[in-house]
């Protein structure tokens, strides 16, 4: 098998509701899909990289120029159709990760497809139904806030996760716990605080929270160490987690007790499955992150979440949850014990939706082999 077209598409989709974290507040996606065709099949993934670099460096259009200009030719020059191939050999490009993710996925989707494999099986992956919690934004009062928890509680989440910032912390919290004692909670502060904020980040301890996410600048392991120390609530570091290296280093300085893994974050499956793999040996619970996905990220996060050492709820949440039309047929759902099914299809299991793909598509471009 050889790879003989791959196609980028630039897509644009509304959020049914807005989404704002520490860095301010969005209303619609901007993503790329990847996808590699050979054989009459085709592979499809996501580049989880958005329109403004606040998550990460990363942009769509600093993601489709290393696609366009470095991965795509290396893919075939090589003829690599291979997804663990192309992790080794797209290392000699530095840094990029979605970038590198996106095409990533999309092997591993036309793999699955042509064994006639749902990719859970190929990575070993054991659970069939995924514990799923939902990642709620800032919101203009609390009240807002504590609107919409009640309705996440009703549709069966098993988690929340807030977002949090300077001044949207622990009065909110503490509004949270008065209405609901007893939910699995937890914060997520993507960066937004520094050493001299410990004190504030100290008072979250009160209110039972499951961890929090990335207090403090992305890449930072030291002073997520030193503060750790001082607090009982476990943290989890998200943006500081780039790769197996970067989670044997937060272990051993005990920066975090917990870490979401993010399959663009961290530059693909491989990548992800090893660090799955080292935190499992060293009894470190990890998690399954999500960049608001759509139906095909979405999916492909489901078939990495079923590895056994996911042991805690992910930001996997239902199609309706961000988007009024998934670009998948059927949309992905939340059942009553606030679980999400695995695919059990080859590949990534789930049907594109290519009507809907086309509607959303603002800019396409076409690479074949010589
Ligand atoms: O930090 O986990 C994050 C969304 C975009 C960028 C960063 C993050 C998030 C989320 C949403 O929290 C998770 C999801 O439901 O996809
Ligand atoms: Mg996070």
């Amino acid at each position: 098998m050889k790879p003989e077209k791959i196609e980028l598409l630039h897509l644009k989709l509304p959020y049914v509701h807005f989404f704002e974290t520490s860095f301010g507040r969005e209303e619609e996606r901007e993503f790329i899909l990847v996808k590699v065709y050979a054989e009459g099949i085709c592979g499809y993934g996501e580049v989880v990289a958005d329109k403004i670099p606040l998550y990460s460096y990363e942009t769509t259009t600093t993601a489709w120029h290393l696609l366009k200009d470095f991965l795509i030719p290396l893919v075939f020059e090589k003829s690599i159709i291979d997804p663990e191939m192309f992790h080794r050999e797209a290392k000699r490009f530095r840094g990029h990760p979605m970038a590198k993710a996106g095409l990533e996925l999309a092997l591993w989707d036309l793999k699955g497809k042509k064994q006639a494999m749902p990719l859970w099986k190929i990575y070993g992956g054991e659970k069939t139904d995924i514990p799923s919690g939902v990642s709620v934004g800032i919101q203009d009062s609390v009240s807002d806030l504590l609107e919409r928890i009640r309705l996440f509680l009703e549709e069966g989440y098993q988690r929340i996760k807030i977002k949090v910032k300077p001044g949207w912390d622990s009065a909110v919290c503490s509004e949270i716990r008065k209405a609901f004692p007893e939910i699995p909670l937890q914060v997520d502060a993507n960066g937004a605080y520094s050493l001299e904020d410990k004190p504030n980040l100290k008072r979250l301890d009160e209110f039972n929270l499951l961890m929090i996410e990335q207090p403090f600048l992305p890449y930072d392991l030291w002073d997520h160490s030193r503060l750790q120390k001082e607090m009982t609530t476990p943290l989890c570091l998200d943006e500081s987690i780039l790769s197996v290296e970067s989670a044997r280093k937060a272990y051993e300085m005990k920066s975090c007790q917990i870490i979401n893994i993010k399959v663009g974050r961290v530059g693909g499956i491989v990548e992800a499955r090893k660090i799955h793999d080292y935190c499992q040996e060293k009894q470190m619970p990890v998690w399954c992150g999500g960049m608001l996905e759509s139906g095909i990220g979405r999916a492909h996060n489901l078939h990495l979440a079923s590895l056994p050492n996911f042991r805690l709820p992910n930001d996997l949440s239902a199609s309706k949850r961000y988007y009024a039309q998934d670009l998948i047929e059927p949309p992905i759902e939340l059942s009553i014990k606030g679980t999400i099914k695995v695919p059990h299809m080859p590949g990534i299991g789930v049907s594109p939706h290519e009507q809907r793909i086309e509607k959303a598509t603002l800019k396409r471009e076409v690479f074949k082999g010589s």
